[in-house]
């Protein structure tokens, strides 16, 4: 005859499962996004940019020279870079150049920005399709190609950017971490 598990009975099956499920349960996201990371010519072109904004009165926070990179994509808090590389991995990135002409500013943040590239658009392009294909969610905001030099920016002011042009021939999936000196830009693959 069938008969009800006494309390007793059930509660080591009920303990084992609590012991486990925090463990099952914790997931850790991550802050993520999607970048071209500039060549070490064009980050020195950079550097000087901001460097001519500091002796013209600048102040705020500069971009580091290691932190300067293109946004293509920014997903935010997400638990699995992994399914984001599988993503990017089924994008074909052909080479292309871009080129670093001009300088501007969204409010106090000012920028050094990119002539117009086809190519590129494309890129974001195709890799915004894929991860709302895959459900992973990113900033819709529209792409407007820049490269943050100084945040919080006091008496900002254009400066002259020399053109520089590199080839892009992979982009890469970055974590963000705050760390003490400021915000710590971490490469986790490419494509
Ligand atoms: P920003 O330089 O204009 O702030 C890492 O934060 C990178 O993602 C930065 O290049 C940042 O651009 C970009 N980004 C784009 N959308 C963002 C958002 N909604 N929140 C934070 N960073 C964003």
């Amino acid at each position: 005859m069938l008969q009800n598990h006494p309390p007793s009975r059930r509660s080591p099956y009920l303990s084992y499962v609590l012991t486990l499920s925090p463990d099952l349960c914790y997931t850790s996201f991550m802050r993520l996004f999607i970048s071209i990371n500039l060549s070490d010519e064009m980050r020195t072109a950079l550097v000087d940019a901001q460097n001519d904004m500091y002796e013209g009165g600048v102040r705020g926070s500069f971009s580091p020279e290691e932190n300067l990179h293109l946004t293509l994509a920014f997903i935010g808090e997400y638990p699995d870079p992994e399914d984001v590389l599988e993503v990017l991995a089924g994008i074909e990135i052909r080479p292309f150049t871009i080129t670093l002409d001009r300088c501007g500013a969204f409010g106090d943040l000012w920028w050094a920005g990119l002539a117009p590239s086809p190519a590129l658009d494309a890129v974001v392009r195709r890799v915004r399709r894929a991860l709302a294909d895959s459900g992973i969610p990113f900033d819709r905001k529209r792409f407007s190609p820049h490269i943050t030099l100084v945040r919080r920016a006091e008496n900002g002011f254009p400066v002259e950017v020399q053109p520089i042009s590199m080839t892009v021939d992979h982009i890469s999936l970055m974590r963000s971490d705050r760390g003490k000196q400021g915000m710590i830009y971490t490469e986790i693959g490419r494509i």
